[in-house]
């Protein structure tokens, strides 16, 4: 007799209970329904490229400064200093020798980039004639910028149009917007020779690959371990100069926040792209897989004599993690060294640009 209230309250305690996880379960599946509905109408279609007619009010972080000079075209990288996508543009940038002004993004609050709609870096904003583009996603931006260094006829503006943004779902279910000629070079009416054919569709191989599969050994062995990843990221913020760009408050909320949700994060990236359980075992084998590729070529770079796209983009993926324990690691237990130095040593010294003075 003495229980029945109890048993009344548990039961109270179910029924509550049940009908809020209902609700919750109910508004969480409309949340989802109408994202589906709103992605399924989105599937197929473009994403247009923004166009601006003016320069966001955005306070530029520093210039690099070269000697190579395109008239009438001036470029501004918003990215973070050590993520790879952008370290893979800026080592074009750089082998090539051209001037652009950089945007440090604090990746936690992103304002700087609030004027775009795409919320990802890196994102290259171009100006011609009096127009901003802001162009989106690294190997995109490579490729369109190298199209136009090939036939300068061809402007920013024309190139944009050959690379829509397309919405799809991808193989795993997930709706995005992707470019899927993203690799591709644009060589408009000239119809390219068979050797150069042969040559840019190893080199599409390669970038893509460095993107679907190089990149990915590179979170999990950064961010290996609690202790690493706060390393990695005090490096990051060493490298990327926060102290100059972001007040203190903001720099200690990012590197904290930052390390442990890498950490987390980190293993979630390890059981997604299958990792081996030492995951600097992965990074060994791909740093082997690439090196075993050139050296069944003969040469110095997969390029041959001199860096091409695939080189410039696996080497600015490595140098995003350059200060870290994983790098230092790499170099001790593969013997990608000599081709990583080889590259270096050709960025640095900006070799590309010879070849668009001629
Ligand atoms: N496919 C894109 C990927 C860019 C990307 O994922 N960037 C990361 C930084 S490494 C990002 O901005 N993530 C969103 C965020 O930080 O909130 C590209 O190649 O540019």
């Amino acid at each position: 007799m003495v229980q029945q209230p109890k048993l009344m309250n548990l039961t109270k305690a179910v029924i509550v209970g049940t009908s809020i996880g209902t609700v919750i379960g109910g508004i969480y599946a409309y949340y989802n329904i109408q994202k589906n509905k709103k992605n399924i109408n989105l599937e197929g279609t473009e994403r247009e490229m923004m166009l601006l007619k003016y320069m966001p009010p955005i306070k530029t972080s520093r210039e690099i400064v070269s000697a190579t000079h395109i008239p009438g075209l001036k470029f501004t990288l918003f990215q973070y200093q050590t993520c790879p996508f952008c370290s893979k543009v800026r080592t074009f940038l750089d082998y090539y020798g051209l001037s652009y002004d950089i945007v440090e993004v604090n990746p936690v609050f992103r304002k700087e980039i609030r004027w775009s709609s795409y919320k990802k870096v890196p994102i290259l904003l171009t100006k011609e004639k009096d127009d901003y583009r802001a162009l989106n996603d690294s190997s995109m931006i490579i490729s369109l910028v190298a199209s136009h260094l090939q036939d300068r006829s061809h402007t920013i503006e024309d190139l944009t149009k050959f690379y829509p943004s397309i919405g799809m779902y991808d193989e795993e279910g997930n709706f995005k917007f992707e470019i899927i000629n993203k690799y591709f070079l644009m060589f408009n009416d000239q119809t390219p020779n068979k050797i150069v054919i042969k040559k840019t569709t190893e080199e599409r191989r390669w970038r893509k690959w460095a993107d679907d599969v190089f990149v990915h050994v590179l979170s999990p062995n950064v961010y290996r371990t609690l202790n690493e990843s706060y390393k990695t990221f005090r490096w990051f913020s060493v490298f990327g100069n926060w102290e100059e760009y972001f007040p203190t408050w903001e720099r200690i909320l990012v590197v904290n926040v930052g390390a442990i949700a890498m950490w987390i994060i980190g293993k979630r990236l390890k059981k997604r792209h299958r990792l081996k359980d030492d995951v600097r075992q992965s990074l060994y084998d791909e740093a082997n897989y690439w090196l075993q590729n050139i050296n069944k070529k003969g040469t110095t770079f997969m390029g041959g004599h001199k860096p091409d796209l695939s080189d410039l983009a696996v080497y600015g993926i490595l140098k995003s993690i350059e200060g870290c324990d994983a790098f230092e690691d790499l170099l001790a237990n593969t013997k990608i060294g000599n081709w990583y130095y080889a590259v270096k040593e050709q960025v640095d010294t900006h070799a590309g640009s010879a070849e668009l003075r001629r």
